[in-house]
């Protein structure tokens, strides 16, 4: 029996034991065995022959007896026990992507639920965002996760592949006999869905990776296996294709696999001849270098013209996260966020960014427990005083006072312009009445645009990726009027909104529109999801200077201000 059919065992073990309620010590215990034992450079087999089983580090009596069972008799009677003990839907519960065994135990015990489809219905029922740690989101991402397995055809949110991609990737990572392990794909170059996930290993031999991957808690089957090249079905219901090829083969094999098809058929068609795909190479700046071009961006293989820009060596400077100095939308438990000011500017200074706009939401969004204008300028005399504190403290850390005022479904603000004039940062969005026809809608985001103290028009079509489409909008349209007046466009690093997109972003830049780069964050982990918003922006060829967070906060303001 392999290593990694023992670790497997563990692994699910170890989350049948927390879905139980066991002790956490136990749980822990359990899967730091299945960590070890795949990370094992010699066979467990041999290892018990040579009775050195619990010489192991990590692995005490107690585990190497039942490492014992598993080689003896094939299985554990212990994790059989409990697999009939727990019932099928429980077990496809916790193995749905964002729950995991401590989820679905509260789940369990607090909705009294026990099957997917149970799940979905009460998530609908707005049953799900009550629960601790739960919120609007979390229901969103469950029903859709659900919907995902039951028609497994449908392409995932890229958050959601990355996380997957991210856990197959640390494992395969400490493996023996494997050098290199990256993602290539859709994932690497950052497309806002996923329909796969392309894995390119760098291993001598192919077999053991696969078995290995085989074994993973998350791998439901192996669909198809080659030479090379295998592909197994997950129970998030997303595939995974594994390459694996030698070492000196590997940035050839990850460049194929970047893709995208479109980037590398007209490379293919251009240079055909020079045999590109003869050569190994030691990075991907070489296999570019070979063809006369210098290095192109993954985010931006897409055919879209970057090979004709690469030729003439005027690729743009791409906007890079480093670049960012703050975050522009920012929500706090003031509106319907979780965290505090505090909170929020110790996260941003960790970042390293020098400022930040707390923008919640205004008056009439009851929702989202919207400001009144007492409670406004309360919050902007409290950023008043920490703006003093820090200053004196932390070296010129700077909060911006800000809020996200309403777009009235008849057109104008949800909050009078003598109080706006004097807010730093003023967003202006759409939260409600999405279903107007496509000339009131027009005309409402465009009545904000106009308005001279509206700085940033928040996630201007309103999509919710795989969940709401965008409401009807003359999108040409409004970019023209935000033009004309100079109105900054967001773009929403949310992964499931991510709007502008990458392609409306990029018209945006063509017309000479401005672009910010924010959070829309409720939450601090939220705060960390600026790579998104980012990686759309490097996907529209978007340069520093088109990003207006990148601006030192003196610039910015003057900025605004025009
Ligand atoms: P996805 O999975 O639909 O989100 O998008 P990709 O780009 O990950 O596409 P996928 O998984 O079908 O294929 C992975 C990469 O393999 C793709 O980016 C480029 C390469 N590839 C796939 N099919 C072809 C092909 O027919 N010709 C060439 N040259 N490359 C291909
Ligand atoms: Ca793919
Ligand atoms: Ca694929
Ligand atoms: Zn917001």
């Amino acid at each position: 029996m392999r290593n990694a059919e023992v670790a497997r065992i563990f692994y699910e073990l170890a989350d049948l034991l927390e879905l139980k309620g066991e002790d956490f010590f136990k749980v822990r215990a359990y899967r730091n065995a299945a960590k070890v034992l795949t990370s094992l450079a010699d066979p467990v087999e041999e290892l018990r022959k040579r009775g050195s089983l619990n010489k192991i580090s990590g692995i005490g009596k107690k585990i190497a007896g039942k490492i014992n069972e598993i080689l003896s008799t094939g299985r554990l009677q212990k994790h059989q026990d409990l697999l009939c003990e727990i019932s099928p839907g429980m077990l496809e519960i916790m193995s749905l992507p964002g729950i995991g065994p401590k989820r679905a135990k509260m789940i369990r015990e607090s909705l009294n639920i026990t099957s997917p489809e149970e799940l979905a219905e009460a998530a609908r029922a707005g049953r799900v965002r009550v629960l601790p740690g739960m919120g609007v989101k979390s229901e969103i991402d469950i029903i859709r996760n659900i919907e995902m397995q039951k028609n497994r055809s449908g392409r995932v949110l890229l958050v959601t592949a990355k996380e997957l991609a991210g856990e197959l990737t640390d494992y395969l990572n400490v493996l023996p006999g494997i050098t290199v392990v990256e993602a290539g794909g859709s994932l690497r170059r950052w497309q806002e869905t996923v329909g796969d996930i392309d894995l390119v290993v760098g291993a001598e031999d192919a077999e053991p990776v696969f078995e290995a991957m085989a074994r993973h808690p998350r791998v439901k089957r192996i669909v198809e296996k080659g030479e090379n090249l295998a592909r197994f079905r997950t129970w998030w219901g997303i595939d995974v294709d594994l390459v694996v090829v030698p070492e000196e083969l590997f940035f050839l094999a990850l460049h194929k696999s970047t893709g995208s098809k479109a980037h590398s058929l007209r490379l293919q068609g251009l240079f055909s001849g020079k045999g590109m795909d003869l050569r190994p190479a030691s990075n991907e700046e070489d296999i570019y270098a070979s063809l006369g071009m210098p290095y192109i961006p993954p985010e931006i293989r897409e055919d879209r013209g970057e090979i004709e820009f690469a030729l003439k060596n005027n690729l743009p400077r791409l906007v890079d996260i480093g670049d960012i100095k703050g975050d522009l939308h920012v929500h706090t438990s003031w509106s319907d966020g979780r965290c505090s000011i505090e909170q929020v500017v110790a996260r941003a200074k960790e970042k390293g960014y020098e400022y930040i706009a707390i923008t919640d939401h205004s008056q009439s969004l009851k929702i989202a427990r919207g400001l009144s204008l007492e409670k406004l300028k309360e919050q902007h005399r409290e950023i008043q005083r920490f703006n003093e504190v820090y200053n004196e403290k932390l070296g010129g850390f700077k909060i911006l006072t800000g809020i996200e005022v309403d777009i009235l479904p008849k057109g104008g603000l949800d909050c009078p312009d003598e109080i706006l004039e004097g807010i730093d940062v003023v967003i202006a969005s759409v939260h409600r009445a999405f279903k107007q026809d496509r000339d009131t809608m027009t005309a409402r985001i465009i009545s904000a645009i106009e308005n001279k103290n509206v700085d940033i028009i928040g996630h201007l079509t309103g999509r919710l990726i795989g969940k709401r489409d965008e409401y009807d909008l003359d999108v040409e349209k409004v970019l023209d009027a935000a033009a004309v007046c100079g109105t900054i466009l967001e773009i929403n690093s949310s992964p499931d909104r991510l709007d502008l997109n990458d392609v409306n972003a990029r018209i945006a830049k063509s017309k000479g529109i401005k672009l910010a780069v924010n959070t829309d964050t409720h939450d601090l982990k939220r705060m960390g999801q600026m790579p998104y918003g980012v990686a759309v922006a490097r996907r529209a060829w978007l340069e520093p200077g088109d990003v207006v967070n990148t601006l030192p906060v003196d610039k910015l303001l003057r900025y605004f201000r025009k």
